[in-house]
């Protein structure tokens, strides 16, 4: 694991209607973030979190896309930031905030690779656009924009498309995916281990097959984008949009620990942590545990 790593907030709450999430890198930062890494060797350099415009006055919701332009110009600043993060060879690690940003993130981070590998860890396939999208939240897209899917003003983000192969993805914990997603899922052959998937081979074989799919992909670099309602809402209730039947911690735990050891992940983003939905910043807590295990914390 790259030992030189730089921190980004986002606070960004416009990819979706529940407002709180962009307090989410205050409350990750509360629960410790930079203390749990330096105990674990990282020279850390602290970006602090990005300056997110607030909408004017109450829009229009133009083409089923919510805060449209608020939402790209926020991830075109992300984007730069991360790009340059990439550039001194250092590790991104990205704070969220609501999914939306991944397309930011993506954006800044796959122009350095010929062939970047995604894992997105999630209860949803965010793989919907303005035509299929039941809500107009952008979070519900991010996927389908980096794959190329999406109004020009979101997949042309940083000035190149598509970011990344479908085929190069991998989502794991899905449980609630929209009828154009499904399509999209089929269509583009991605890889997905729903819950079902889980239930019957454990997350330890899961955690396996994902990565070897991705090695047999020839990546050359793996992004894990993490939103926390991949975790069941008992154990993570700070998430904006919960689903039940989530992971527990222990099994994600697992997953962080398997990802350390593949030693594969070049970059990382802990997004969807909304601490006025939380209890005692219990959601915030477990990100900041399950990216401890990510980057390495073992007990022996
Ligand atoms: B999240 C839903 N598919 O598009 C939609 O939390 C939910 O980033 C999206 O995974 C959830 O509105 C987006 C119903
Ligand atoms: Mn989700
Ligand atoms: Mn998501
Ligand atoms: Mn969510």
């Amino acid at each position: 694991m790259n030992k030189q790593l730089s921190i980004i907030g986002v606070p960004m709450d416009l990819g979706q209607n529940r407002r709180g999430v962009d307090m989410g890198p205050s409350a990750i930062r509360y629960a410790g973030v930079i203390e749990r890494l330096e105990q674990l060797k990282y020279d850390i350099e602290d970006l602090g979190d990005l300056v997110i415009s607030r909408p004017g006055e109450e829009q229009e919701k133009k083409d089923n896309l919510r805060n449209l332009e608020e939402v790209r110009e926020g991830n075109i600043k992300l984007a730069e930031e991360v790009d340059k993060v990439v550039s001194k060879n250092r590790f991104p690690l990205v704070l969220g905030g609501d999914h939306s940003i991944a397309m930011g993130t993506l954006a800044g981070i796959a122009k350095h690779y010929e062939n970047l590998g995604v894992i997105w860890y999630d209860a949803h396939a965010d793989l919907n656009s303005g035509e299929t999208s039941p809500s107009g939240n952008i979070h519900g897209m991010p996927l389908a924009v980096s794959i190329g899917i999406g109004h020009e003003k979101l997949t042309g983000i940083h000035g190149y498309q598509p970011k990344i192969k479908p085929e190069n993805i991998v989502i794991i914990g899905a449980r609630s995916v929209d009828e154009g997603e499904r399509e999209l899922i089929k269509e583009k052959g991605i890889k997905v281990f729903s819950m079902h998937e889980v239930d019957r081979l454990g997350m330890s074989q899961v955690m396996q097959d994902s990565l070897g799919y991705l090695e047999s992909r020839n990546v050359d670099g793996v992004h894990l984008s993490l939103d926390l309602d991949s975790l069941d809402p008992g154990e993570a209730p700070g998430v904006g949009t919960p689903v039940m039947g989530g992971f527990s911690y222990r099994e994600s735990h697992l997953a962080m620990e398997m990802l350390n050891e593949s030693e594969k992940i070049t970059s990382a983003e802990f997004v969807e942590v909304n601490p006025i939905l939380d209890e005692k910043n219990k959601t915030a807590t477990m990100a900041v545990g399950l990216l401890g295990s990510l980057l390495g914390e073992k007990l022996k």
